[in-house]
């Protein structure tokens, strides 16, 4: 049974990091509402309940650690970054403006951040490279990253799923924010994934599928997979929206890169105000 207090208390944060999201890319005029309003609800719950970090010593060696492969989706990752206290709020207005902390994609000089993504395909590849180093330094940390549906087109992501396998990193968990769009269109319609969850149980990997959005079931898949001691890595296939939360960004391509313009930010927020996080999902 996952507590309903914990699960009420991330989904209230959730509800004020979709706000955050908004605000920075509407200041900036720039970024990737799309994908991090779709991966907000897992980041979360990793950051809030799963992730052995210390914000307060980014750096700590048995630091469990994340792998945003999909950089371009930083505000989602910057909103919680901040709010564990990586680095203060203020740094959320410089969003992608020049000389700021914050840039477009991940940089290894913000508090927080393992890993500079933006190139798709490349980040599981590394999270990939720290799984194995973890498990021959006999480290009890777990390996985190996080991919795209329009990322698995890159071949490199089955490269790391193979070399995943074939090292038996039951230390490694990747999720899968299968949020059915990609930058110019749906997944299905750009090159369909077919059946993304027979293709990586084929590659040796545990499968476990969810509501991405659903925090109760977020929470025990996160729960599930680190329990799983089969010598497979895991994936999390997370089925999500592109854009959840905001009626007319949801599944719609042209806010996978548009911020949005004066009218539009403000129905936003009024539209995220109005969530009810009990029947969120
Ligand atoms: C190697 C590479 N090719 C192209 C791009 C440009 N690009 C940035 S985001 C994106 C679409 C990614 O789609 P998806 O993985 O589904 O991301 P999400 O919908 O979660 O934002 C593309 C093609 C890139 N960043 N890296």
């Amino acid at each position: 049974m996952v507590k309903k207090d914990l699960v009420l208390e991330l989904k209230q944060k959730a509800k004020d990091l979709r706000k955050e999201i908004l605000t920075m890319v509407y200041k900036a005029q720039s970024g990737h509402p799309g994908g991090s309003l779709s991966e907000i609800d897992i980041l979360v719950a990793l950051y809030n309940y799963k992730l052995r970090i210390d914000p307060k010593n980014p750096k700590w060696e048995d630091r469990d650690r994340f792998v945003l492969s999909k950089g371009h989706a930083s505000p989602g990752l910057y909103s919680v970054l901040a709010d564990k206290g990586y680095f203060p709020k203020s740094e959320l207005d410089g969003f992608r403006k020049i000389n700021r902390m914050l840039q477009g994609h991940p940089e290894l000089s913000t508090p927080g951040i393992d890993f500079a993504g933006g190139s798709l395909g490349q980040g599981i590849c590394f999270a990939v490279g720290i799984a194995l180093a973890c498990k021959l330094d006999k480290k009890k940390c777990k390996i985190y990253a996080m991919i795209g549906d329009g990322e698995c087109q890159e071949g490199a992501v089955w490269e790391a799923s193979m070399s995943a396998s074939f090292h038996k990193l039951d230390n490694f968990i990747v999720i899968l924010d299968k949020n059915q769009v990609q930058e110019t269109g749906m997944t299905k319609d750009v090159m369909d994934l077919g059946d993304v969850s027979a293709k990586w149980k084929a590659f040796g990997w545990n499968v476990i599928e969810i509501n991405g959005h659903d925090m109760e079931q977020i929470v025990k898949a996160l729960d599930k997979a680190e329990k799983l001691e089969n010598k497979k890595p895991t994936i999390i296939i997370s089925n999500t929206i592109k854009g959840k939360g905001v009626s007319f960004m949801e599944l719609n391509y042209k806010f996978h890169g548009k911020a949005p313009n004066d009218e539009e930010y403000k129905k936003a927020m009024e539209e995220i105000e109005k969530i009810n996080i009990k029947s969120f999902k």
